[in-house]
């Protein structure tokens, strides 16, 4: 059973949150590890499995994270841990650039079915994914002859130099961390709940405003690729307006320039698709990947038209560990185990049946200015109540209260204001029931005095 046998599926508090041993744990981590490296929840994993994580003070909780929408198969699905002891006892490493193996070539056999279009494909692995962002961009570049890259309002990418450069984000994504890359523009995004005319306009105007700005700032000539997720991750979960993702693909093609979509949190089923990109009908001309690709193991890639792909040369692309066998032998353990637990009906229904509770919750408490997201990516944005004035401190509030709760939530948004849920696909429908409750409970408690817990001091906005 994933997660080990017999890890009961249920909530269960055994200490406060976090316990005794958590916060010992605790202690020797701020002593050695950079502060720069921050904390949500202050319970240290001893495993996992279905929808909880049991920590070392042995209280199980409801995992509403995934580890950051990277466990979609569940932590530990037995799929991905049998190939993996399988590998692993085989051969660990031997650089797939100097002598390669099967795993790496059925990853991208896998990658070629999966992602949208039926054309001519070619992949590429790597770490990570800012590592997978970077590629794609080395790419589009080394195929058009140009250099600018478009992306947008809320976007983000990663942390390295260049996709820092490509997320939105000051704080904490940028800030102190300049210079940064040249050549990328910044663009409006399609943010319904916050579009001037209202979302029913929002994906047409958008899209009529990012051509302006592209062809008067930019020169469409001068524009390698545009990046961009097809539903907002970090950023707050912005599904954006109908229509929009589609117009921008099209301009892409009639213009010459690549049309990248990041993939990387919405990818491998999480938002009740394969890919977003489908609930819109749009094929991406690269498509990157990572999160939910490999069950856990760090694992990226970019996917995408061969002659856009192969026109980075012989020796070009690449990187000691990129595609190492341990993460593909994961990788293929969690593509099958989506297909045969049927993971991509199963994060429609999640949503289905999230959406319907927290519309509920959202009649009884004003602070709730928008529910809204796709699949297992669903989210709530806190606002003032009667105006969409962002309320961050209530975000905080209700997921410190779901922590206390035993349940493992994130915070999202440019502006720290949105609550977001990314379960297990392989959650219990009981979890998925009891987790809600607790959000529920959550926003009865609001404004009532919280008990300041151990770690509150590391915690970064995000
Ligand atoms: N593109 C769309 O969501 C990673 C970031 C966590 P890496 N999102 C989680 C954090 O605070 O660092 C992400 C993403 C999209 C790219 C990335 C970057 O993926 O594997 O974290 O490099």
């Amino acid at each position: 059973m994933d997660g080990g046998p017999g890890l009961p599926q249920e909530r269960r508090l055994i200490t406060p949150i976090p316990g005794p041993r958590s916060r010992a744990l605790l202690a020797r981590r701020n002593a050695t590890v950079a502060r720069g490296v921050s904390v949500t929840l202050p319970v240290f994993v001893q495993q996992a499995g279905g929808g909880v994580l049991v920590d070392a003070d042995n209280n199980s909780l409801i995992d509403f994270g995934s580890g950051i929408a990277v466990v979609g198969v569940g932590n530990a699905a037995e799929a991905v841990v049998t190939g993996v002891r399988d590998q692993v006892g085989r051969f660990t490493h031997t650089c797939f650039m100097v002598t390669p193996y099967e795993g790496y070539v059925a990853v991208c056999e896998q990658l070629a079915r999966l992602t949208p279009g039926d054309h001519d494909k070619r992949s590429a692995l790597f770490n990570s994914g800012a590592e997978a962002v970077e590629n794609a961009v080395k790419i589009a570049r080394a195929y058009t002859h140009r250099q600018a890259v478009v992306v947008f309002d809320h976007a983000y990418h990663g942390r390295t130099n260049l996709t820092m450069s490509l997320t939105a984000k000051n704080m904490p994504y940028r800030h102190s961390f300049g210079p940064f890359a040249p050549e990328v523009y910044r663009v409006p995004m399609a943010y319904p709940y916050r579009w001037p005319t209202g979302p029913d306009r929002c994906g047409e105007e958008a899209a009529t405003d990012v051509i302006t700005a592209i062809t008067t700032k930019v020169g469409s000539d001068n524009v390698a690729c545009l990046v961009i997720e097809p539903i907002q991750g970090e950023g707050g979960f912005i599904v954006p307006g109908a229509g929009f993702l589609s117009r921008l693909a099209d301009f892409c093609r009639e213009n010459g320039i690549v049309f990248v979509a990041d993939e990387i949190q919405t990818g491998f089923a999480r938002t009740g698709a394969w890919f977003a990109c489908e609930h819109e009908g749009v094929v991406p001309d690269l498509v990157t990947t990572a999160k939910g690709l490999a069950g856990g193991l760090p694992l990226s890639g970019v996917t995408g038209r061969a002659e856009i792909m192969d026109a980075a040369h012989v020796g070009g692309l690449g990187g000691t560990y990129g595609g190492n066998p341990v993460a593909c032998a994961a990788a293929l353990g969690a593509i099958r185990t989506i297909e045969e637990q049927g993971l991509v009906e199963r994060a429609g229904w999640i949503g289905e049946t999230m959406l319907a509770r927290l519309r509920d919750i959202q009649d009884q408490h004003p602070v709730i200015g928008e529910v809204r997201g796709r699949g297992a990516m669903i989210a709530i944005e806190l606002v003032r109540p009667g105006t969409t004035e962002p309320n961050a401190d209530a975000a905080h509030q209700v997921a410190k209260a779901c922590h206390a709760a035993g349940l493992v939530v994130l915070t999202c948004g440019t502006f720290g204001n949105v609550l977001r849920f990314l379960p297990p696909l392989v959650i219990p429908a009981r979890l998925l029931d009891e987790g809600l409750t607790i959000i529920e409970q959550a926003f009865e408690g609001l404004g009532r005095p919280a008990n300041p817990m151990p770690g509150d001091e590391i915690d970064t906005p995000t």
